[in-house]
C-alpha cells in the first residue's frame, strides 16, 4: 500500500503513474489544500481537481489544470457583464465548483464529496484532501501579504516571495483518509511527488500530525526532485527557491526535506550532483523524472515501488517482472 503526497500538475502525472501500476486499494492519493479558495460564491479546491481530472484521463493537457474539450460560454458572458474573469473558469469545470459548493453548504466534508466525485469519474484508488479543515496558502511577496491564487494566478507569480505560511495548518486535523493510510498495517512506502515543495507539499508536511506521524511511521520517504537540470519542470518551484536564498537545484530540494526523507529521486541531467545528495543523509536515485507519456509516468512508478519493496521490511510489492532493480540507477557514491 502506498501514499502519495500531491500538489499540482507534477504530482498529478506521478499518482496517475501509480494508479495505473497498483491496484485500487493499494493507492492514496493525498492532495493540497492550500490552494483552496473561495471566488464567485464557488469553493474551488484547484490540486484536487488537477488531481482528480488526471486520473480520470480528462485534464487539459496543454494546460494541466481544468477538463480537456472546455468551453469557455461562462467566462465570456461574467466578461459581457464586467465580472472578475482573472482565474478561467471553464464550463464543464464548473459543474465541479458548483456541486461541491452546494454539498459543502449543505454540510457535507470535502473529503466525502471528493470520493463521490472520484468514484462518479471511475477513479479506482483513494483521493483524500489533507484535511477537512481551513487551511489556506499566504505568500509574504515584496508587495504584501498575498491569497495563494492572487500570487500565483493574478500577478503570475512576480511578487519577490519572502516567505510562505500555511493559515490554520498546526491546529488542522488530518483527513480520515489521510489517517487511515498512514496507520494502515501495510503501508509499503511515502511517496512526494514532483510537486512545488514550498506551495504544493509543505501545507501537507504543516499539519503537525502529519509531520510526527511520518517519523513515527518507519517506512520509506520516497521524494522525486521537481527540479532537474537547475529549473523547475513547470512552475514557479525555481524562481521561490531562489527568492528564498536556497540554491536551485535537487541539491536545493533535498536540504528542504532532509530529516523527512530517505530518497530523493533526481534527473540524468542532474547526476553529478548526487555525492552532495549522498552527503545529506539521503539516497540519491537516477532516472529521466520527465513525464511527457503515460509510460514515462508508469516507468517512475514502477521505479519507486521497487525502491519501496527494496527499503521496505513489510510485504513485497507488486512489480512486473521487467522492472530494473533501483541499484540501476544508482549515483557512484564517491565520485
Ligand atoms: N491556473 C492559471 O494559471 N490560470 C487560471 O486561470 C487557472 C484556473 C483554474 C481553474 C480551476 C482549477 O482547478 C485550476 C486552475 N488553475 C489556473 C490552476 C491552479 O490555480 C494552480 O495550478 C494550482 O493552484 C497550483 O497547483
Amino acid at each position: 500500500m502506498f501514499l502519495a503526497l500531491a500538489g499540482g500538475v507534477g504530482g498529478a502525472k506521478l499518482a496517475t503513474g501509480l494508479a495505473n501500476i497498483l491496484p485500487g486499494a493499494d493507492l492514496t492519493v493525498v492532495v493540497n489544500t492550500g490552494d483552496d479558495f473561495e471566488h464567485l460564491g464557488l469553493h474551488i479546491s484547484p490540486d484536487i481537481d488537477t488531481v482528480m481530472y488526471n486520473l480520470a484521463g480528462i485534464h487539459n493537457r496543454a494546460t494541466g489544470w481544468g477538463v480537456q474539450g472546455e468551453t469557455w460560454h461562462f467566462m465570456r458572458a461574467l466578461k459581457a457583464l464586467g465580472g472578475e474573469t482573472w482565474f478561467q473558469l471553464g464550463d464543464r469545470d464548473l459543474a465541479t465548483h458548483v456541486e461541491r459548493t452546494r454539498r459543502l453548504k449543505s454540510g457535507e466534508s470535502l473529503s466525502a464529496i471528493t470520493s463521490d466525485f472520484c468514484r462518479a469519474l471511475g477513479i479506482p484508488c483513494s483521493v483524500v484532501p489533507m484535511s477537512d479543515d481551513r487551511v489556506r496558502t499566504i505568500v509574504h511577496t515584496d508587495r504584501g501579504a498575498l491569497a495563494f491564487q492572487d500570487y500565483f494566478v493574478r500577478l503570475r507569480c512576480e511578487p519577490r516571495v519572502l516567505r510562505i505560511e500555511c493559515e490554520g495548518a498546526e491546529r488542522a486535523r488530518m483527513s480520515a483518509g489521510l489517517e487511515a493510510a498512514l496507520n494502515h498495517t501495510r503501508l509499503q512506502a511515502v511517496v512526494i511527488c514532483p510537486s512545488n515543495p514550498f506551495l504544493s507539499v509543505a501545507p501537507i508536511l504543516a499539519i503537525s500530525a502529519v509531520r510526527a506521524s511520518l517519523r513515527s511511521r518507519g517506512v520509506p520517504v520516497i521524494a522525486v526532485s521537481p527540479i532537474v537540470g537547475g529549473q523547475a519542470v513547470k512552475g514557479p518551484a525555481g524562481k521561490i527557491l531562489k527568492e528564498l536564498g536556497q540554491e536551485v537545484s535537487c541539491i536545493g530540494i533535498a536540504r528542504y526535506y532532509q530529516g523527512m526523507i530517505d530518497t530523493l529521486v533526481i534527473d540524468d541531467a542532474d547526476r553529478s550532483l548526487a555525492p552532495s545528495i549522498d552527503a545529506l543523509g539521503i539516497e540519491p536515485v537516477i532516472t529521466d523524472t520527465i513525464m511527457r507519456e503515460t509510460s514515462d509516468k508508469e516507468r517512475l512508478a514502477k521505479l519507486i515501488m521497487a525502491l519501496a519493496s527494496k527499503k521496505s521490511s513489510a510485504v513485497t510489492p507488486e512489480c512486473p517482472g521487467t522492472t530494473p532493480t533501483p541499484q540501476d540507477w544508482r549515483a557512484p557514491r564517491d565520485s
